[in-house]
């Protein structure tokens, strides 16, 4: 049985002017759908064609046999996160107990959103910022590549930034820090880090 990708939650033009239909056809479409369809190709026939995707990531982590394998399906599971870490009408800040937990680790909002846009900025190359609460406590942690929180791990994720270059060259070519305010003024969703806090 293959793995199927989660539809995207909203329309291709929901996140526009700060994310374009163009750009979020070419990243589901293409980018999302190619780690599925390579991921399908590589546990066709093996035991991890039996696996949830969270069991397929955390058995291929470390294991250099299996890092195309990893990465493929760390790339699967980051998306899908991604798209939910977003939505038309975001950004701005928190409430309730997201709120507290953010001024308890952060001193207040402001400080979080730079540390945000700075983190953004400072990750090399291809990569992820992660929002995680760790024992109790929140932190923006950057991951390279297609490494995650792992699933079950001591770091539970909230919300995730891709920032890998297709994720905004099309709208802000090299501009970086202009695609990561976007996202952290406007299109950041809150209810869904919530959610993830709560759980
Ligand atoms: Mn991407």
């Amino acid at each position: 049985m293959s793995l199927t990708l989660p539809p995207l939650p909203y329309a291709y033009d929901a996140l526009a002017p700060h994310i374009s239909s163009d750009t979020l056809h070419l990243h589901y479409d293409k980018h999302h759908k190619g780690y599925l369809d390579k991921l399908n190709g590589m546990i066709e026939g093996k035991p991890e064609a039996k696996m949830s995707l969270e069991e397929i990531i955390v058995a291929a982590h470390g294991d250099k046999a299996k890092a195309g394998m990893f990465n493929n399906a760390a790339q699967v599971w980051n998306h899908s996160f991604y798209w939910n870490s977003m939505k038309q009408g975001g950004g701005g800040e928190p409430t309730g107990d997201l709120a507290d937990a953010i001024n308890a680790s952060f001193s207040n909002y402001d400080s979080f959103r730079k540390e945000f846009l700075t983190a953004g900025a400072g990750l090399f190359g291809s990569g992820w910022l992660w929002l995680v609460a760790k024992a109790g406590r929140l932190e923006l942690v950057q991951t390279g590549n297609a490494e995650l929180p792992l699933p079950g791990g001591d770091a539970k994720p909230l919300f995730v930034t891709d920032v890998w270059e297709h994720a905004y060259y099309v709208d802000y070519q090299n501009r970086r820090p202009d695609y990561l305010s976007a996202f952290i003024d406007n299109l950041v969703n809150w209810d869904f880090a919530a959610k993830n806090f709560a759980a």
